[in-house]
């Protein structure tokens, strides 16, 4: 495979709603698509997921965009790789900007997956083209409000429910929560906004018989994590600071957590997600698919890496309508009554491409 070009476009895509965590609110989307093209005019895209400000991680929107142009992209382009499985390499003298690499290197996959014919979900080893879907629900203005908005996910046929959690929303919220929905699986991701000095607050959610408590402590940390699951009962997951496999092995061995969110920014792309995969399989650790309010591009990338069998949880994969009033592929991406979506067959993501959508939404692009 040979890279010809690389092009990043930015988009601004309004979500349908706000989502807040600990770490803020976003109400509209600063996305940057990576358009790869070969020689033979071939094309494949992918999606950088970074947020809007350096927030849940370092990356960020601009950091991101200038990155993948000045320094990944002419790392790539023009270079010959036996398959995109190869491209991270091709960039390992660039340390971090794993959500940039990722943007880049997905695009190299949906590519090569075009190329052969072959949808990219099997290209990648999937197994599982039925894949199950959760929803992660930020924090609302009222309990009351957060209460109707579960009820709609439940009645949609959402398989768990994840909300958003920070001190000033937690106990008292997950327990109204509870009263009004006893059965279902429940979950809350704190996005970091807790110490081990909140021991006391942390082991009082046990009694919620919660799935999983995601990423309580420092976004970097790994080793409070394991005093603290000594000391709760609710499994851990582990989102922010699990960057490599090798993050993800020293965390199990460590007992940071029981279950491991993957993300493919997070990670680095396709390839690094399938090596983070490879670990938790075998070590038993179950894992899942998070998201970063893709658009549908990035979107469609996480049901394809969703259908490895290491991705054994509900993930945070779900309906394009609720993050846009229009997505930039076609079809949206629907959930089932059943709560779960069905990979394509077609070549690569397995989704069209909105040229025309993108290009009403672009705010920049460059061409490398
Ligand atoms: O921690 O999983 C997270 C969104 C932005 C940044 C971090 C996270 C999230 C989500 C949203 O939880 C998941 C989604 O619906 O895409
Ligand atoms: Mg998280």
């Amino acid at each position: 495979m040979q890279i010809r070009s690389i092009e990043l476009i930015e988009i601004n895509l309004p979500l349908v709603h706000f989502f807040e965590t600990s770490f803020g609110r976003t109400y509209e989307r600063r996305i940057i698509l990576v358009r790869v093209e070969d020689a033979d005019g071939a094309e494949g895209w992918g999606e950088i997921t970074c947020g809007e400000v350096p927030g849940y991680s370092e990356e960020w929107t601009d950091s991101a965009w200038a990155t993948a142009e000045k320094v990944l992209a002419p790392m790539v382009v023009g270079k010959s790789v036996d398959s995109a499985a190869g491209i991270w390499d091709l960039m390992l003298r660039a340390r971090g900007h794993r959500m940039a690499k990722s943007g880049i290197e997905t695009a190299c996959w949906d590519l090569e997956a075009k190329t052969l014919g072959v949808p990219l979900w099997r290209h990648l080893g999937g197994v599982n083209r039925t894949i199950e879907c959760g929803v992660s629900i930020g924090i609302q203005d009222s309990i009351e409000q957060l209460i109707d908005k579960i009820a709609v996910e439940a009645v949609a046929g959402y398989r768990r429910i994840k909300i958003k959690i920070a001190p000033h929303w937690d106990y008292e919220v997950i327990k109204r929560v509870r009263a009004a929905f006893p059965d279902i699986l429940l979950m809350g991701d704190a996005n970091s906004a807790y110490t081990l000095a909140d021991i006391d607050k942390l082991k009082s959610l046990d009694e919620f018989d919660l799935m999983m408590l995601e990423q309580p402590l420092a976004f970097d940390d790994i080793v409070d994590h394991a005093k603290l699951q000594a000391q709760i009962k609710t499994p851990i997951c582990l989102d922010e600071p699990v960057r490599s496999a090798d993050d993800a092995r020293k965390a199990i061995e460590l007992g940071s957590g029981k279950i491991i969110n993957i993300k493919n920014g997070r990670v680095g792309g396709h390839a690094q997600s399938k090596l983070v995969e490879k670990i938790c399989r075998e070590n038993n650790i179950p894992a899942w698919c998070g998201g970063m309010l893709e658009s549908g591009i990035g979107r469609a990338h996480n049901i394809a890496i969703s259908t490895l069998a290491g991705y054994t949880m509900p993930g945070d994969v779900s309906a394009s309508k609720r993050y846009w009033h229009e997505d930039i592929i076609e079809p949206a991406v629907e959930v089932s009554p059943e709560g779960t979506i069905t990979a394509s067959e077609k070549p690569g993501i397995g989704f069209e491409v909105k040229r025309d959508r993108i290009e009403r939404s672009s705010i920049r692009k460059v061409r490398i």
